[in-house]
C-alpha cells in the first residue's frame, strides 16, 4: 500500500493537534480522519487493526503501518517532515521537549477529560503550574544557550510546534491565562507569536475557528 498518511482521531483537538499543526505547518498531504466517540466505541476501540492499543490518535503510514502512542506518532511525523533537527545532540534537546511537553499536554488532558474530583483536579491543576514553571525556566534557557530564536536554534522544529500547541490547549480549555504565563518567559513569548503567525498554521488556526 503507498497513499498518504492518515491520522484518526476524535473530533477535538486533544492529543491530535499537535501531529495536525506538523502536516500543516510543512505543507504535506495527509488524510485528517475525524471521528466521534460513539463510532470509535462501535468500531474502532476492540478493532486491533484499526486501533493497535486500543486508544487513540493512530497513524496509518504511507506504506500501510499503523502506529500507536502520540509520541511516537510525533517522533515519526517530525522526522519524515525534516521537523526533528540537524544532528544527533539537536534531537536529543527536541525529543527533551517533546516529553515535556507531552506531560504537560497529559496533565491539562486529565484536568478537562477525566473523572477525578474538584479536589483532584484542583491538585492536579497545581501540579501541571509546577510542571510549567520547571520546564518553560528550562526551555527559556535552552533558547539563549542555542542562539534563538526558536528552542534548538534557528529553525523552527517540532518542540517548537508542540510548545505552540501546549499553550492553545491551556486557552481553548481554560486552564491558564497563557498571555499572563509567557510575560515570565519572553523568549517562549517570542516562539509562540512566531509559530502563530507562521503562514501555513495561521490559515489553518484561522479555518478551524469557522
Ligand atoms: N498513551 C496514549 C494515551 C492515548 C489516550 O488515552 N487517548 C484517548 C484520547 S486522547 C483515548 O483514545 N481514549 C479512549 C479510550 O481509551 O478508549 C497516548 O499518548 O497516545
Amino acid at each position: 500500500m503507498s497513499g498518504k498518511p492518515q491520522l484518526l482521531y476524535f473530533e477535538l483537538s486533544g492529543r491530535g493537534e499537535v501531529i495536525r499543526l506538523l502536516y500543516k505547518h510543512a505543507g504535506a498531504d495527509f488524510e485528517d480522519k475525524r471521528i466521534s466517540f460513539q463510532d470509535y466505541g462501535q468500531n474502532y476501540k476492540t478493532n486491533a487493526e484499526e486501533c493497535p492499543l486500543a486508544f487513540l490518535p493512530v497513524l496509518t503510514t504511507s506504506c500501510g503501518k499503523k502506529i500507536s502512542q502520540t509520541t511516537a506518532i510525533i517522533r515519526y511525523v517530525a522526522n519524515e517532515l525534516k521537523l526533528f533537527g540537524k544532528n544527533n545532540v539537536e534531537q536529543a534537546l527536541i525529543d527533551l521537549t517533546i516529553v515535556s511537553n507531552k506531560e504537560l499536554s497529559d496533565k491539562a488532558i486529565d484536568i478537562v477529560f477525566s473523572q477525578k474530583s474538584d479536589e483532584e483536579k484542583a491538585k492536579l491543576k497545581e501540579s501541571l503550574k509546577t510542571a510549567i514553571d520547571k520546564y518553560f525556566t528550562y526551555f527559556e534557557k535552552l533558547v539563549k544557550e542555542n542562539g534563538g530564536p526558536f528552542l534548538v536554534g534557528s529553525e523552527i522544529t517540532v518542540g517548537d510546534i508542540y510548545l505552540t500547541d501546549c499553550l492553545n490547549g491551556l486557552t481553548e480549555y481554560k486552564i491558564l491565562d497563557v498571555q499572563q504565563l509567557l510575560e515570565k518567559y519572553p523568549l517562549l513569548k517570542d516562539i509562540y507569536e512566531k509559530v502563530l503567525q507562521s503562514d501555513n498554521i495561521k490559515r489553518y488556526l484561522e479555518n478551524q475557528k469557522k
